[in-house]
C-alpha cells in the first residue's frame, strides 16, 4: 500500500520528461506467488536534456532482482533502488541505451487490484493511472509513449489463454508443461494502457469488417459456462464500432480486439489498447440474470471503452490533470451512442438525473474541483463525476455553441492534428476555435472553475407593448480554495410557449446574443427584451439541459403544470413535472414529521395520472416522470438542516396520495401492459417494463399490501420484473412474510452466482428504517459477501451509504460507525475502493446538527486511523476541511 507522502502535484509544475522510452520489451514468467518480469527498455535522452541529468524511474512497492545497462550487469552504487524509485545518477552519455530490469511480483497477494493481480485464478492487470509502476520501474506518465513487445510464459493448463495489447505475434510450447505467446502493439502508447491477461476462460468470438474492408477478429472472454451471457456485449461492441465510423469517421486500427471480464475490478472497465478489461458486471447479461438497466449499462460501457481507442489511446493526455480530455469527451461520445441506439429524450433525462445525483453534490460540497483540476494528492481520487459527467456536459456545450457541423469539423481536425500525441485541454479547445472562428476564452472557464453556476430569472410581460423581458443574473458559489469566481459563458436553450402549446414567435431580441434558440449569457446581468410577443408565454428554460446549472425562476405551479403537459421539448416537459413533485416534497418535508400528514394538491396527483395515461408519450418517458424524486434529490434541493426521516415520510405520503388518486387508472394501465411473454432487451420493450413496474410500485403502497408484487416476483420470466418486484416488497413491506419468502427464493436461486446475488445485497441494503444498520452488519457475515471484492462492497456498503437515507443517517450515529469501520477494513486491502466509498460522507455538513455531529465523529475517527493510505487520507481530510 502506498502510504501518504503528503506530496501535492500541481499543474503548473508540469515539465516534459528528460528521457523517453521509444521501445519496451516485456517478458512475464507467470506464477501466482513469484512472477518474474523482465523489462528491456530502450531509453533515449531528449536533445534538450543536460548530460548530467540522472535517470529516475517510478516504482511502487517493487523488488529489484537484477539490472543491466547495455547488456552488462550493474551493481550499487551505479544505481539506487528503493521500492518506489530506481535512480541512475550518471546514465550513459550516448543518446540511446538499453536498460534491462528484473523484478519479482506476487500477483496472488495483490489485493489492491492495481498492477498485476489474480482474479478467480486469472492473471490480469490494471495500470491506469499509476499501476504500471507496480510491475516494473518506468517513466510511468502518460506523455511517455512507447512501442511494446510482450512475451508471456505460463503454465499451459492453468493459463491456456495468453493475451496482451496489439496483434498476436507467435506462440509455442515450453518445457515443464508451460507455453508462451508473443504480442506486438505497433501504436506507441503510455504505460497506463498496458495490459496482460492469462487464464482459463471461455470465449465468444465474432468478426467485424471495417468501412475500408479490414477484417477484425473480436473475442469476449468470460468464465467457462458464462459464454451465453456475453452475446449482448458482443452485439453492443459491433454496433459501437459501426457507430464510430458513421458518426465520427473513426475506424478500428489493430487486427484483433479482445475484451476480458473479471470479477475483481476496482472500476467499471478499462480501455487498454486492443485488450479491454472489464468488471464482469459490465459484460455478463441475459434475461434471467440482468435487468434492463444492466443491459443499458453494458451497452454504454462497452461503447465507452471502445470509443477510447481514439479519444484516449490514439490521442492521449499530456498529464493526469488533463484526465477530462479523454474522459469527458468519451462519456459524451457514449451518451450520443446510447441516444442513437435508444430514445434520445429518455436518455437525456436519465443523464441529467445522474448528473444531479452525483456531480451536483460533489460540486456543492467539500470535494468540489474543476473539470480540469490544478492540483491533486492522489490521482485515483479524481476519477469523479465532475471529470466524467460534467466533462461530458462541457463537450456538449461546445457542440451547442458551434452547431453540429462545426463541432464535427473540429473533431476531425483534432484527430488529424493530434493523432499519436499526448495533449491538453488547450489543444482540444483550439481546434474548435479554429474551425468556427469563435473565441472560447470565456467558455474555457468551464474547465477551470469549480462549482455549479446558478441563474436567477425573472420574466416581465408588457401586454400593451407586446414585450417580454427576461432579467437573467448569473452567480457561481464559492468552492474550496476558490472563493472568487469569474463570469461564465452559459448557453441557455429556451422556448416561449403559447396558450396552444406551440412556441410563440418574436421579431427581435435585445440584450444578449441569441442563436438558434440559445441565449448566450456572458455577463453578470442580462436584460433580454423580446419584441412583438402577442401573448404572455410560459417560459421553457434550459431546454435539453443545455447547460449544467441550477435555475431559480419564479413560476406559478399552474405555469409548470402547463409546461408539463405541453412543452415540445421532452426534457423540459419532464423537468416541469419533476420540479412540481420536488417542491411538494420540500414543503411536506419542512413541515416535519409528527404533525398532520402532509396534503398534496389534487392538481398534482391528477397530473401524474394524465402523464401515466398519455399514449403520445413513450412508456419509458412516463416511467421516468412517475418516479418520485429520490430522497437524496429532495435533500439536495433543501440544502441545509436535513432530516432524512422527514423527507422519507413526505415521500411515502406523496406516493400514497398519487396512488389513491389514480388507483383505478393505474390498475387499468398495468393490466394493459402485462402479458408480454417473450423477452427482448430492446429500448421499447424495456420502456414498457419500466412503466409497468412504476405502476406496480404505486399499486403496492400503503394498505394496498404486498400481494401484487409478490405475485409478480414469483411469476416473472425476466430479471427486470423479478428484481423490481423484490425491491418494491423490500422497500414497502419489509416485515411481511411475502417479502421474506421472496428474498429467500432469490437467495436460493442465485446463491452460486455472486454477480446476481449483488442485487439481493443491494435491495436489502436499501431497506429503510433504523434496523438497516443491524441488517447490513448481518449481511456482511453472509457467506457470499467478501470484503475483498469491490462489487460486493459496493452493493452492500455503497448502497447502504448512498441509497438508504433513513438507515445510514440513523439519528444515533451507528450507521456512520458501521460505515467507518468497514471503510477501514476495506482499506487494509484496497485503498482505492475504500477512498471512493468514503465519499459517501461528503454531504455531512448539510445534515441537521445532531447527525452532523455524529457524522463528523466518524470522519475524525477515519482521519485518526493509523497508517492511512494516501487515497483515504486525501478524501477524509478534504471532506473535513
Ligand atoms: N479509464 C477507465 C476508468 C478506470 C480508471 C482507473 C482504473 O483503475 C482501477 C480503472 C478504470 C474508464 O474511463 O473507463
Ligand atoms: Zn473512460
Amino acid at each position: 500500500m502506498r502510504t501518504d507522502t503528503g506530496q501535492v502535484f500541481r499543474l503548473e509544475d508540469y515539465r516534459p520528461s528528460s528521457f523517453l522510452i521509444p521501445e519496451t520489451d516485456l517478458t512475464f514468467r507467470l506464477a501466482p506467488e513469484a512472477t518474474t518480469v523482465i523489462a528491456r527498455l530502450t531509453i533515449e535522452r531528449r536533445d534538450e536534456t543536460p548530460l548530467d541529468t540522472p535517470l529516475v524511474l517510478d516504482g511502487d512497492g517493487l523488488e529489484l532482482k537484477r539490472l543491466e545497462l547495455d547488456g552488462t550487469a550493474l551493481a550499487a552504487p551505479a544505481f539506487t533502488a528503493t521500492p518506489d524509485q530506481l535512480t541512475i545518477e550518471r546514465p550513459p552519455l550516448a543518446r540511446r541505451f538499453t536498460l534491462s530490469i528484473e523484478t519479482e511480483l506476487a500477483p496472488a497477494r495483490n489485493q489492491a487490484l492495481m498492477g498485476l493481480y489474480r482474479s478467480n485464478r486469472v492473471y490480469c492487470t490494471q495500470c491506469e493511472a499509476e499501476g504500471f509502476r507496480r510491475i516494473t520501474y518506468f517513466l510511468d506518465r502518460p506523455d511517455v509513449l512507447s512501442v511494446y513487445r510482450v512475451r508471456i510464459e505460463a503454465d499451459r493448463k492453468e493459463a491456456p489463454l495468453l493475451l496482451s495489447n496489439g496483434n498476436p505475434h507467435g506462440s509455442g510450447k515450453l518445457p515443464g508443461g508451460r507455453h508462451y505467446a508473443l504480442w506486438h502493439d505497433p501504436f506507441p502508447k503510455p504505460s497506463y494502457l498496458f495490459a496482460l491477461v492469462a487464464g482459463d476462460l471461455g470465449a465468444v468470438k465474432d468478426e467485424f469488417v471495417t468501412a475500408s474492408g479490414r477484417r477484425i477478429e473480436l473475442g469476449i472472454h468470460v468464465e467457462h459456462g458464462k459464454e451465453g451471457r456475453a452475446t449482448f456485449a458482443m452485439d453492443a461492441l459491433k454496433r459501437s464500432m459501426r457507430w464510430d465510423e458513421e458518426e465520427f469517421g473513426r475506424e478500428y486500427d489493430l487486427d484483433v480486439f479482445n475484451i476480458v471480464a473479471v470479477s475483481d475490478f476496482n472500476m467499471g472497465a478499462m480501455e487498454n489498447k486492443g485488450l479491454n478489461i472489464f468488471n464482469d458486471k459490465y459484460v455478463l447479461a441475459d434475461e434471467d440474470s440482468a435487468t434492463d438497466n444492466d443491459f443499458a449499462g453494458i451497452e454504454a460501457v462497452i461503447a465507452h471503452e471502445y470509443f477510447h481507442n481514439w479519444t484516449g489511446n490514439r490521442i492521449t493526455c499530456r498529464d493526469w490533470f488533463q484526465l477530462c480530455l479523454k474522459e469527458g469527451l468519451t462519456v459524451f461520445r457514449d451518451h450520443e451512442f446510447s441516444a442513437d441506439q435508444r430514445s434520445r429524450a429518455v436518455k437525456r433525462i436519465a443523464e441529467v438525473r445522474t448528473l444531479r445525483a452525483h456531480q451536483f453534490p460533489e460540486d456543492q460540497g467539500p470535494l468540489a474541483h474543476p473539470v480540469r483540476p490544478r492540483r491533486y494528492r492522489e490521482i485515483n481520487n479524481f476519477y469523479t463525476s465532475t471529470v466524467y459527467e460534467k466533462g461530458s456536459e462541457v463537450v456538449r456545450m461546445i457542440r451547442t455553441i458551434l452547431g453540429a457541423e462545426d463541432f464535427r469539423r473540429g473533431m476531425d481536425l483534432y484527430f488529424e492534428r493530434h493523432d499519436g500525441q499526448a495533449v491538453t485541454i488547450e489543444d482540444f479547445l483550439k481546434v474548435f476555435e479554429e474551425v468556427s472562428g469563435r473565441d472560447l476564452g470565456q467558455f474555457a472557464l468551464w474547465y477551470h472553475q469549480a462549482g455549479t453556476p446558478n441563474l436567477t430569472v425573472t420574466a416581465l410581460y408588457n401586454k400593451e407593448a407586446q414585450e417580454l423581458t427576461l432579467e437573467i443574473e448569473q452567480s457561481v458559489p464559492p468552492t474550496p480554495s476558490e472563493s472568487r469566481k469569474r463570469l461564465m459563458h452559459i448557453p441557455l436553450a429556451f422556448g416561449l410557449v403559447g396558450k396552444d402549446g406551440k412556441d410563440v414567435g418574436y421579431t427581435r431580441a435585445d440584450g444578449a446574443g441569441i442563436e438558434n434558440g440559445v441565449i448566450h449569457i456572458r455577463k453578470r446581468r442580462h436584460s433580454v427584451r423580446f419584441s412583438d410577443v402577442p401573448e404572455r408565454p410560459a417560459l421553457s428554460l434550459n431546454r435539453g439541459f443545455s447547460a449544467p446549472v441550477t435555475l431559480s425562476i419564479e413560476q406559478t405551479q399552474a405555469e409548470r403544470a402547463f409546461l408539463a403537459r405541453h412543452d415540445c421539448d421532452p426534457f423540459s416537459r419532464w423537468q416541469a413535472f419533476n420540479s412540481l413533485l420536488t417542491e411538494a416534497l420540500m414543503v411536506a418535508s419542512r413541515q416535519g414529521r409528527g404533525g398532520k400528514p402532509p396534503e398534496f394538491q389534487p392538481e398534482l396527483t391528477a397530473l401524474a395520472g394524465a402523464i401515466a395515461e398519455n399514449d403520445a408519450l413513450e412508456p419509458a418517458f412516463r416511467a421516468l416522470a412517475l418516479a418520485l424524486p429520490a430522497e437524496a434529490d429532495v435533500a439536495r434541493e433543501l440544502g441545509t438542516n436535513i432530516d432524512p426521516d422527514a423527507i422519507f415520510a413526505a415521500r411515502e405520503a406523496l406516493a400514497v396520495a398519487i396512488a389513491d388518486a389514480n388507483a383505478e387508472l393505474f390498475e387499468r394501465l398495468a393490466a394493459g401492459l402485462g402479458g408480454d411473454n417473450t423477452f427482448s432487451p430492446d429500448a421499447a420493450s424495456a420502456g414498457r417494463r419500466a412503466l409497468s413496474n412504476a405502476l406496480l410500485d404505486y399499486l403496492s403502497t400503503g394498505s394496498r399490501g404486498p400481494a401484487r408484487a409478490s405475485r409478480q416476483f414469483f411469476a416473472a420470466n425476466n430479471m427486470t420484473d423479478r428484481a423490481a418486484a423484490l425491491a418494491i416488497l423490500a422497500q414497502r413491506h419489509a416485515d411481511k412474510p411475502e417479502t421474506a419468502a421472496a428474498l429467500a427464493a432469490f437467495e436460493e436461486r442465485y446463491f452460486g452466482d455472486p454477480l446476481v446475488l449483488d442485487k439481493w445485497f443491494q435491495i436489502q441494503a436499501a431497506i429503510p428504517g433504523p434496523q438497516a444498520v443491524e441488517r447490513v452488519a448481518g449481511l456482511m457475515r453472509h457467506p457470499a459477501f467478501s470484503i475483498a471484492n469491490p462489487n460486493r462492497v459496493r452493493s452492500l456498503i455503497g448502497t447502504f451509504s448512498t441509497a438508504n437515507q433513513t438507515g445510514f443517517h440513523r439519528a444515533d450515529g451507528t450507521g456512520y460507525q458501521l460505515f467507518a469501520e468497514t471503510v477501514l477494513e476495506v482499506e487494509k486491502r484496497n485503498p482505492q475502493v475504500a477512498a471512493r466509498l468514503a465519499t459517501g460522507l461528503r454531504s455531512w455538513r448539510s445534515l441537521e446538527p445532531l447527525r452532523q455531529g455524529k457524522a463528523r465523529e466518524a470522519l475524525i475517527r477515519l482521519a485518526g486511523a493509523e497508517n492511512l493510505s494516501a487515497d483515504l487520507r486525501d478524501i477524509v481530510e478534504r471532506t473535513l476541511a
